[in-house]
């Protein structure tokens, strides 16, 4: 399959956006890293490496900006926030044309990545007057016990190339009214979104008026950067997003420290198909959860369990929709599943699709689509792989478009192997019986931090608490109560009588 013409240059839009949102030449231009848009394939930019000794200066400086800002009420913090949410408003089509021409997303991916920094701004802006503690019930007379919540310092955070800006978002809004301040590595892969962002924030802090200076700072570069980033003992909690392997190299250096670590790692995210379900809501969420954003998002879905009775029946119907997505230019309208970021992601692909036909898959898919005078960008139809057994190849994580379709026949059955992987990230059943329904959701059912009914696993909303067990690193980010991991908590008791009665009956009289 062809692409009809040859799309245009991104590096050219990339210096249009990048001048537009503000962020200067000299950050994006001669420096030693560049920067290829998936796109096209062509390097749009050459960023500047941060030295560990500079990653260790910014560090400093947002230190010294924390000090000032956790005396700033929260809810004043907010409005900072809110302020940034309004950059973000005015900016939301440049900033998501840049994430277009980094990542790689389609349009409407991009605007709704954007749109999800904008939510959670929006979110944060409410926490601002909300970050409660509670008053407890105490043993002694005349006396109060309560909890407060305190500003915890200097938050790390390490993103993927995947959600260039929007997880960053997630940490950094909340982070930042809770009142820390935040260091910044993002992927070597999407660093201009990163400055983009940093522009964008810095305007903000500008309409602001008194904010600290160095209250953000994006540090760019590789694993050094990310090395001094979590070794540094100002930084009380890294955030990081990225693989398993990742995580395993974060976390246990930080534990070193006794720093927190907060973990979003692989997932290997899977969807039942019980025999009531709605065929056509299927088709849908299966379709967008497993091909949307070429296969590239954590809570994609890699593995699909259809009931025996329903196989025959559906699988035609998704193999039709794998055969006709349209594969080409994230820009072009009508386009639903861009590039793969870049040919080492392609060559897990091809890797994972040979061992899924070792252990007897039939592959239907995955081909390479050819773009005319692109020869570095990589576009992939989806593959799609029928399996009789959850091989080893399906039970490893492939960042890439692959589907792997098994057969059940007894949910707990489907359940059991739903949960026999190495990851935990998010999980859906399709099904109208509600006894389904509940046993997927319950004790019993999956073990995931995302269950979902009559939804696929990808495109959570922000309200709720985003992360996963077991390899995906247990961390929990944006909504519900995750703002407590960017605090630290107190324990405050107050004795307002004259006596002073120890706790559990304890006599010391001196
Ligand atoms: C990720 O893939 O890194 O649930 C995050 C979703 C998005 C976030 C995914 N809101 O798909």
């Amino acid at each position: 399959m062809t692409l009809q013409t040859k799309i245009g240059s991104a590096a050219a839009e990339a210096a249009e956006v990048l001048e537009r949102l503000g962020v200067a030449a000299p950050l994006w231009t001669g420096g030693d890293r560049p920067v290829r848009s998936p796109v096209t394939g062509e390097v749009v930019a050459h960023v500047h490496d941060a030295s560990p000794a500079q990653v260790a200066k910014a560090i400093d400086a947002a230190h010294g900006a924390y000090l000032a800002w956790r005396n700033v009420p929260a809810p004043r913090r907010g409005e900072l926030v809110r302020l940034f949410g309004q950059e973000l408003r005015a900016a939301k089509a440049d900033l998501a044309r840049l994430v277009t021409l980094e990542a790689g997303k389609i349009v409407s991916e991009a605007n709704g990545e954007v749109q999800e920094m904008i939510d959670i701004c929006d979110y944060a802006v409410g926490l601002s007057r909300q970050l409660f503690g509670l008053t407890l019930a105490t043993e002694r007379p005349d006396h109060r016990m309560m909890e407060t919540w305190r500003s915890l310092g200097v938050v790390g955070v390490i993103s993927a190339f995947n959600f260039p800006v929007a997880v960053w978002s997630w940490n950094a809004a909340l982070a930042f009214v809770c009142g820390d301040a935040c260091v910044w590595k993002p992927s070597e892969k999407t660093p201009l979104t990163a400055l983009a962002v940093q522009s964008l924030f810095e305007r903000a802090a500008v309409l602001f008026g008194d904010a600290p200076k160095n209250l953000s700072a994006v540090v760019i570069g590789g694993r050094e950067v990310g090395e001094a980033l979590v070794d540094h003992p100002k930084v009380p909690l890294v955030s990081a997003t990225g693989s398993t392997a990742m995580g395993r190299a974060v976390g246990p250096r930080l534990a070193a420290r006794f720093a927190r670590a907060l973990l979003e790692l692989g997932g290997n995210n899977a969807a039942i198909v019980a025999p009531t379900a709605d065929l056509d809501l299927t088709l849908r969420g299966v379709a967008f959860a497993a091909m949307g954003t070429a296969g590239q998002r954590c809570t994609t879905l890699r593995r699909l369990f259809v009931h025996d009775s329903l196989y025959d029946a559906f699988l035609p119907r998704l193999k039709a929709a794998y055969g006709s997505v349209p594969v080409g230019d994230p820009r072009q309208e009508g386009t639903l599943v861009g590039p793969l970021i870049d040919a080492a992601s392609r060559q897990g692909m091809e890797q994972a699709l040979a061992d899924a036909k070792a252990a007897g898959g039939r592959v239907t898919g995955g081909e390479l689509v050819d773009v005319p005078g692109c020869p570095e960008a990589v576009y992939a139809r989806p593959a799609l792989v029928e399996m009789a057994v959850q091989a080893d190849v399906v039970r490893r994580e492939t960042f890439a478009p692959i589907l792997y379709v098994m057969r059940y026949s007894d949910l707990a059955e489907a359940i059991r192997l739903q949960n026999d992987v190495p990851q935990g990230l998010s999980s859906s059943i399709f099904t109208n019986d509600v006894r389904e329904a509940e046993l997927f959701i319950s004790e019993r059912g999956s073990d995931c931090g995302i269950a979902n009914v009559n939804i696929g696993p990808s495109g959570a909303e922000i309200g709720g608490a985003f992360g996963g067990e077991k390899e995906t690193g247990g961390g929990r980010e944006a909504g519900s109560d995750s703002w407590k991991a960017y605090m630290r908590r107190a324990t405050n008791t107050v004795n307002y009588g004259r006596t002073l009665p120890l706790a559990q009956g304890v006599e010391f009289d001196v």
